[in-house]
């Protein structure tokens, strides 16, 4: 019989009314169990591992990440997949992070959350679980047809670093500008094979050592030399630089300067747009070109959560410059195109 590991951290989908506050808090299995009597009639034998406390999103932490990575590195061989139940907030940052730390991942590794609790009548939740689970479960030729750390959400399957929380309001809280889903449910479940990840054939491990000493620089016009230097001078060891178009910024010599004594005093700085979809391309403007001369790598079309994250697996493994810059430009976990 199948088995499945769920992994419940908190999030919405378990979420109740706090009888003092109205808050909305995260609340036991338990209670997704009682609404989702549909779950003891599917054909898998469910586990479920509860972390302590569960907890919303916005309190995730690299911490966290480890233990996550920790719990199915314990389990791996005993379950043919794992469900992560995980608030939507923060949940493209831990599928990006989870998709470094696990290497040569032969199994599904499905986060799924909702946008209304489980026990609300209009819930997303059911759907989103139930089908999360039968994505983990299935199989072709005793393979797993999804090896890879993803993200289901209303219908669709993306990769996790792939995805980024798009919409507060709608079922539809994911999306994935730059890389097609990977699967759709429908009155069938879709895969779209040549989108997904081959089965590795090396070992399976983890790599958990992150370093989160970065920094954050989203630029805009009429921003001073004050809140550059306010990063750029800081002890951070590297920095997501989040540009205009195709990686573009100020020439103001002030703010090339800032960045290259950051460059010049061993910092990395990474370049992602602050547009959602397409890839920065440096050197393709003059607004550009000088960053690349000065050594800034080039973020490609990689989003936010995962500029964030990878920089973090990188600075953890201890590596040298240049391999970062190298490591950095290129996908590891199918989160770039370059
Ligand atoms: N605040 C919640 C969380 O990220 C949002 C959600 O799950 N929809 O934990």
């Amino acid at each position: 019989m199948t088995k499945i590991l769920i992994i419940y951290t908190g999030g919405t989908i378990g979420m109740v009314n706090d009888a003092k506050t109205g808050f909305l808090i995260p609340f036991d299995f338990e209670q997704i169990k009682d609404n989702v009597p549909e779950l003891a009639r599917l054909d898998y034998q469910l586990s479920v591992h509860s972390f302590s406390p569960i907890i919303d999103s916005s309190n995730m932490h690299p911490e966290q990440w480890k233990v996550l990575a920790e719990l199915i590195e314990s389990n791996y061989e005993e379950f043919d997949g794992f469900v992560i139940l995980h608030g939507s907030d923060t949940m493209s940052f831990t599928a990006s992070a989870l998709s470094f730390m696990l290497k040569n991942l032969a199994k599904p590794v499905i986060l799924t959350g909702s946008q209304l609790p489980i026990g609300e009548i209009r819930t997303d939740a059911k759907e989103n679980l139930i089908t999360a689970l039968e994505i983990a479960a299935t199989k072709s030729e005793g393979k797993a047809v999804v090896p890879e750390v993803c993200i289901y959400f209303d219908n669709q399957l993306f990769r996790g670093n792939r995805s980024l929380k798009y919409n507060t309001e709608k079922f539809e809280a994911f999306r994935s500008p730059n890389y097609p889903i990977l699967a759709e449910a429908g009155v069938q479940l879709t895969f779209f094979h040549k989108e997904i990840l081959p089965v590795p054939t090396e070992a399976f491990y983890i790599q958990t050592e992150f370093d989160a000493n970065i920094g954050v620089l989203k630029i805009y016009p009429g921003m001073t030399e004050e809140v550059v230097y306010a990063v750029t001078r800081s002890k951070v060891k590297a920095i997501v630089l989040e540009t205009f178009g195709s990686g573009n910024a100020t020439t103001a010599k002030w703010f090339t300067d800032a960045l290259g004594e950051a460059i010049e005093n061993g910092k990395h700085i990474v370049d992602i747009s602050q547009c959602k979809r397409g890839s920065v391309q440096l050197g393709m403007y003059e607004t550009s070109s000088e960053l690349k001369k000065m050594g800034v790598i080039s973020g490609y079309d990689m989003t936010f959560e995962t500029a964030v994250t990878k920089f973090m697996y990188l600075l953890g493994a201890n590596l040298s410059t240049e391999e970062i810059r190298m490591q950095m430009e290129t996908p590891i976990a199918g989160e770039l195109t370059n």
